[in-house]
């Protein structure tokens, strides 16, 4: 018997996983849009966070320019009704837009938002808006999470805006981008780990060379990022790491490599992942369960967000 992408995504099937990030992002769309805007304005102002404007290098921001002067030049009235729209699905014009922008342009885009906001040339969320008593527990479960869980929450909710059409899975492709630098190499170290697949995959990844991670793939491996469905074949993953990964630094610490069926090997590797919005001042806890192929292959890796910083000891060593 052999593997599918479907058996593979169940290997170390005792990892804690934040499921708690898919709940709070539930009970955030059961808002109003109005509720919504001012929670998430009043989290992401709470959690304090600085972006480092750097990251917006490593966002395409050309894309969202247009867009955005167009909302810097409206009325309050209609700037709030576009960010109301945005958080709606609604079938606008910049609803549309905006769901054709890849995941930092979507994150750039909000972060210019709020700069204005902040400069008073974009409506911003009244001081005084009294949230629901729901937005109200929202937001209390919202401050309980790691800095990790919070960020992912805010991404995720961020990357979901938009226009979402009701049928077909058509998506808008982003305009290819240019390769860029390749970044220098680091030699990586993994303590319990000296699977040279797996180490190249994290030395490919910080350089930016996805040409060189995609090429550590079966021709039908797959990669699953947190809470998504896999990325499947060659060009989809190279796509995939070109849109999303420029600026990630993986910093893994420890992993356990065992034996698994028709001579495939599964590796766990836990540590975090830096990204480049927040430079090293936060870290995502994070798992990599690896399943190569017995040529070597990684035949599919699933990236997890931790449930808990205990989680980054749990190796499955005691099963
Ligand atoms: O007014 O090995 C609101 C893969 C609304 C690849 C807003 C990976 C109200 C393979 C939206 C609040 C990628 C899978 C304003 C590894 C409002 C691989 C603005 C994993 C103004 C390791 C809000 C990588 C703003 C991972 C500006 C897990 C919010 C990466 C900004 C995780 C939020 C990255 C930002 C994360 C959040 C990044 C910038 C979680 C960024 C989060």
């Amino acid at each position: 018997m052999s593997f599918t992408i479907d058996s593979a995504r169940s290997i170390f099937p005792d990892t804690q996983v934040a499921n708690v990030v898919p709940a709070t992002i539930e009970s955030c769309n059961q808002l109003s849009a109005e509720d919504q805007l001012a929670l998430l304005w009043f989290a992401y102002t709470e959690m304090g966070v600085t972006i480092t404007p750097a990251a917006m290098g490593a966002a395409n921001m050309v894309f969202a320019e247009k867009t955005l002067t167009q909302i810097k030049q409206m009325s309050a009235g209609e700037q709030t009704q576009v960010m109301c729209d945005l958080v709606n699905h609604a079938d606008t014009d910049i609803c549309h837009t905006y769901s054709s922008f890849g995941t930092n342009v979507k994150l750039g885009f909000w972060y210019q938002l709020g700069e204005w906001m902040k400069q008073g040339i974009v409506a911003p969320i009244p001081e005084n808006y009294k949230l629901s008593t729901q937005a109200t527990d929202v937001l209390q479960a919202i401050r309980q999470l790691e800095g990790g869980q919070q960020l992912t929450v805010l991404q995720n909710i961020v990357i979901n805006m938009g226009y979402v059409p009701t049928s077909g899975t058509q998506t808008v492709k982003e305009p290819v981008v240019p390769p860029k630098d390749i970044a220098p190499r680091a030699k990586v170290s993994i303590e319990g780990i000296d699977n040279l697949t797996v180490l190249s995959y994290v030395e490919n990844m910080n350089a930016f060379d996805f040409q060189g991670a995609v090429a550590l793939f079966a021709e039908d491996g797959a990669l699953q990022p947190p809470f998504q469905e896999p990325i499947v074949g060659h060009e989809s993953l190279l796509a995939y790491m070109r849109e999303e990964c420029y600026g990630l630094k993986l910093i893994p610490e420890r992993g356990v490599s065992e034996p698994a069926e028709g001579e495939f090997t599964q590796i766990k590797v836990t540590g975090k992942v830096q990204t480049p919005w927040f430079g090293d001042s936060v870290g995502i806890n994070l798992a990599w369960r690896f399943l190569l192929n017995p040529q070597g292959k990684i035949f599919f890796v699933a990236i997890d967000v931790l449930a808990s910083p205990q989680e980054m000891l749990n190796l499955g060593l005691l099963r």
